[in-house]
């Protein structure tokens, strides 16, 4: 072989094996749910029992006794905010927890997982790192990113006539009969005001997103952002430019951190509240899961891509805050879970990734038990109400195990009701099993493979 060519071999080898390194050592996990799905608590109680190593029994490198623990590292990349663990962290473990409040702004948590390999996989002896990377942001954000593959015609268009139907009209009708021919900023104050009380409603795709976020950072005012109007209006091309100028802005570096080079995606959707709040909210949620799904690359990567520009490998959805219903429940929130991701989970799959779905609960805060009520013995659930504060016993109602039909919204009742964290510290083995619910079921499926 010529000389130079067994040089550029050696070349490629090297780097092969650098690469190689580094791929094994890095991952980006994506944690991707609406506002209020329980992104932060659920990054934040994952990073508690890592810490700890403490609470993760069906973590196999746990179970294996070869998990040493993990540490949060707190070099990171420039311009990114670290995410505040110890704060929400302290928030959970004091004597009073409370809940995280919303999040404003985009921060990272880096973590390294020291772990022992497994004997027979490799001839290295010696811990070795994985170095794991979550973002997260205000869910508010995420509904931005099905923009960046339209024009603002095209938005506006289907926008528009959304806006006109159930759930949007009534709490836009401000908007929609507002007779504003010439001034932007003044139409936007109605949108705005619109979007604001649709939010209040727990609806879920209202674009632009950063017109919601209650961040002195992030709020833009009225004379930066735009209202959907016909191709015609006066508005349209002082909305048209500001349109481009959001995408170019805010959205498309947010796609940096939070959509670009994921190697696991962690899906997190509140199925109950969506339950909780009737067909058209659950409509509204599914598709706006469907539309921010279709934004990620799915797919093996070769080699090089994987250093390049990787692709989503796995993906797991999760059904959070499984503590609001009895533990009997469980098993039919995964299938109305998975009936609500259909589509896109069927598109993944086609990419030949697997997917997996769970019920969770990141912070268990309430106990099954069983009570007599009407010569019927019924599983309810018990812990400290939010409002109240005080502890009381509730039968939420019955998950169906698919997306009920017209007819049988009426007859369901649900009622799921917000608890009390219960303390982050307190939640070991032995006062309410492992404080969570497959938490670390989750932490397998996504990450387990590269603890070996
Ligand atoms: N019972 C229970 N409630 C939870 C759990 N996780 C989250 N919640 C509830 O859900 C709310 C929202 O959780 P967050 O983690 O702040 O949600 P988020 O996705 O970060 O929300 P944004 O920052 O607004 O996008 C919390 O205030 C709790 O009321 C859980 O494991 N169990
Ligand atoms: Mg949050």
């Amino acid at each position: 072989m010529p000389k130079e060519l067994t040089s550029w071999s050696g070349l490629e080898a090297g780097l092969r094996s650098a690469g190689e390194a580094l791929l094994n050592r890095r991952l980006k996990v994506a944690v991707t749910g609406l506002s209020r799905s329980g992104k932060t608590v659920f990054i934040t109680c994952l990073a508690h029992h890592l810490e700890h190593g403490t609470g993760l029994p069906f973590l196999n490198a746990v179970a294996d006794r070869r998990f040493r623990g993990a540490r949060i590292l707190n070099e990171l990349p420039e311009g990114v905010d670290a995410f505040p663990y110890h704060a929400h962290a302290a928030a959970l473990r004091g004597d009073r927890p409370y809940w995280p409040d919303p999040s404003t702004d985009l921060s990272l948590l880096r973590l390294e997982l020291r772990f022992q390999p497994r004997r027979g996989l490799t001839t290295m002896t010696g811990e070795r790192h994985l170095m794991l990377d979550i973002v997260d942001y205000p869910g508010e954000w995420l509904i931005d990113l099905p923009l960046l593959g339209q024009s603002y015609d095209a938005w506006a268009e289907v926008t528009l006539p959304r806006l006109e139907r159930p759930p949007y009209r009534g709490r836009m009708r401000a908007f929609l009969d507002a007779d504003t021919e010439r001034d932007a900023a003044a139409l936007v104050k109605f949108y705005v005001a619109g979007l604001e009380s649709c939010r209040e409603d727990r609806l879920s795709l209202l674009q632009p997103g950063r017109a919601l976020t209650p961040s002195s950072f992030s709020v833009l005012p009225e004379d930066v952002l735009f209202a959907p109007v016909p191709p015609d209006h006066p508005l349209a091309p002082t909305y048209r430019r500001r349109y481009d100028d959001y995408l170019e802005r805010w959205v498309a570096p947010f796609k940096t951190h939070v959509v670009d080079a994921v190697d696991r995606q962690i899906v997190l959707v509140d199925v109950l509240e969506s339950l909780n709040r009737g067909p058209a909210h659950f409509e509204d949620a599914r598709a706006s899961i469907a539309m921010i799904l279709q934004g990620f690359n799915y797919g093996r990567s070769g080699y090089w891509q994987r250093l390049l520009a990787p692709k989503v490998e796995r993906l797991i959805f999760c059904a959070t805050k499984a503590d609001h219903v009895a533990a009997t429940q469980h098993a039919n929130l995964k299938l109305l879970l998975q009936d609500m991701v259909d589509d896109a989970a069927r598109r993944v799959r086609l990419e030949g990734i697997p997917t997996e779905s769970l019920a969770i609960a990141a912070l268990r805060s309430t106990d099954t038990v069983k009570t007599h009520y009407d010569n019927q013995l019924l599983s309810c659930v018990r812990g400290v109400l939010d409002d109240t504060r005080r502890e009381r016993i509730i039968f939420p109602g019955e998950v169906p195990p698919t997306m009920p039909r017209e007819a049988d919204w009426d007859a369901q009742h649900f009622d799921f009701r917000r608890f009390a964290p219960r303390r982050l510290a307190e939640s070991g083995p032995g006062r309410n099993g492992s404080g969570h619910i497959r938490l670390d079921q989750v932490l397998e499926a996504a990450v387990g493979d590269r603890l070996m």
